[in-house]
């Protein structure tokens, strides 16, 4: 038996004590119990360590050895570039893989099987596992990294140089130039203007249309103010004759967008330029005409639909748009801005439209334009998207996000020469997916050269994980 430390007489005495004063007693005991705890709680914590708790309470050993691991990357079949940044990580760190193409290849994304987690050239992300992606180029199919032509007609669908979807349209014959919108926010207009300043060398654009009164196609007329000057379109460029949307359903006021649009237009007329509705170059008035000839046997026509005069009772500003039609012989280019089923059938309807060359596709791509019965009237060889595809900023629905599912299944029984502006990064950013598209012709054949790649919608990897191509539709599904 081990020897007792405390003696029994000690014992009594304390006993004799605590019985003589007890609630000292009782005090003493509850504050010991509370340091106790106290302190477990704090060793628990680790925001103390007092030694001699370790004999009475067990250590966890902390490890301080994290985990290893490895990411590693291969490049697809068509190995077109160089990739920077795999390698071994300890769990938690930052890995950065960067993708550099080589020249005649496009960057399409970083992929995990089938899956693209990135489509950013650069792509960040917290190493929790051993990772093994795939970097994926395409050859630009015979892009040569601009879009510029030496043919008599040019038609360039341009980049906005942000990850909103809009339009802006630059059509060019000689130094005859037409713009039709200016999209997609106002702070796109600094990085259009050096685009347009690309085309348009003479510092004057003799036609401008604009659509209908939504931001994204009217944002960078109008541009930002640095001190009270605006940087738009409307007020860097000369601009000849302006063609607008006969009726909208803003209000203009002196902070909204329409009323800076509207001051953006006052400035041109004062600078010389004259501005008609579409309904009033329909109608010939005030010197309007539904033709103009931009060059010999180039003209550039203003169409007629209902909507120019009809107040549309939904809240759809879309109707509204000024559609109009290119012609050189028997090439035909047409352009709808975001008119709606609705409208387009009004447009059919009166207008005797003929088999097109080219159509941009009307709203972005729209589940709701592009109709059946319109294409079957129309039946386009080439269609141009102007957005920013896969950025759900108008949906929730995947199968809705520009392109839409169902604007495929109507184009495809007349073309799959479908060609795309730009595509999201997958997170807030963009980047180019065609890049911008130039539709150009001598009066025959025409061509399409876009500045990134020619690669048509179907045979992309996004097309390929997210829509489907139809059984009737061209080439076979
Ligand atoms: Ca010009
Ligand atoms: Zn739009």
């Amino acid at each position: 038996m081990a020897k007792r430390k405390i003696s029994k007489k000690t014992q009594k005495e304390v006993v004799k004590t605590a019985k003589k004063y007890p609630k000292i007693t009782l005090a003493i005991v509850i504050l010991l119990i509370i340091c106790l705890v106290g302190c477990c709680f704090l060793h628990y914590k680790r925001i103390i360590t007092i030694s001699f708790l370790e004999g009475i309470i067990p250590q966890e050993k902390v490890v301080e050895d994290k985990e290893e691991y490895t990411v590693d990357v291969q490049q697809n079949v068509q190995a077109g570039g160089t990739i920077e940044g795999a390698g071994a990580f300890k769990e938690g760190e930052t890995a950065t893989l960067r993708a550099t193409a080589n020249q005649g290849y496009a960057f399409v994304g970083w992929f995990n099987g089938a899956t693209c987690v990135s489509y950013s050239q650069v792509y960040t992300f917290t190493v929790t596992a051993n990772t093994a992606l795939e970097a994926r180029f395409a050859p630009t199919s015979g892009g040569d990294g601009t879009s510029t032509s030496t043919d008599d007609l040019q038609i360039h669908f341009l980049e906005l140089g942000n990850a909103s979807t809009g339009d802006c349209t630059l059509i060019k014959t000689g130094d005859t130039e037409v713009l039709i919108d200016a999209g997609s926010l106002q702070s796109s207009a600094a990085h259009l203007n050096t685009e347009i300043a690309k085309y348009c060398t003479d510092g004057k654009l003799e036609y401008v249309v604009a659509t209908h009164a939504h931001t994204d196609h009217i944002g960078a007329f109008v541009g930002t103010s640095s001190k009270g000057v605006y940087n738009g379109i409307l007020y860097t460029y000369d601009v000849g004759t302006i063609i607008q949307f006969p009726l909208t359903k803003k209000e203009a006021t002196a902070s909204n967008l329409y009323g800076k649009y509207l001051a953006a237009v006052d400035y041109a007329v004062s600078q010389g330029a004259v501005v008609y509705t579409a309904l009033e170059c329909w109608n010939y008035e005030n010197g309007a005409q539904r033709t103009y000839t931009l060059a010999e046997g180039i003209t550039f026509n203003i169409l007629y639909q209902k909507y120019y005069e009809t107040y549309d009772t939904g809240d759809d500003e879309n109707n509204y748009s000024v559609c109009t039609l290119l012609s050189q012989g028997n090439n035909h280019y047409l352009f709808t801005g975001d008119l709606e089923a609705d409208g387009e059938e009004s447009l059919v309807t009166e207008n005797d439209l003929p088999r097109v060359k080219l159509y941009k596709a009307g709203h972005h791509g729209s589940p709701t334009s592009s109709s059946a019965e319109f294409m079957a009237v129309i039946q386009p060889e080439i269609i141009c998207v102007c957005c920013c595809c896969g950025n759900m900023e108008y949906t929730d629905n995947p199968l809705n996000d520009f392109p839409s599912q169902a604007f495929v299944d109507n184009v495809a029984p007349y073309t799959d020469k479908i060609y795309v502006t730009t595509i999201t990064d997958g997170n807030d950013g963009f980047m180019s997916y065609n890049g911008t598209i130039t539709v150009s012709s001598n009066g025959s054949e025409v061509t399409v050269n876009c500045s990134n790649n020619n690669t048509i919608f179907k045979e992309t990897d996004w097309f390929k994980a997210n829509r489907t191509w139809p059984s009737n539709g061209v080439g076979g599904s």
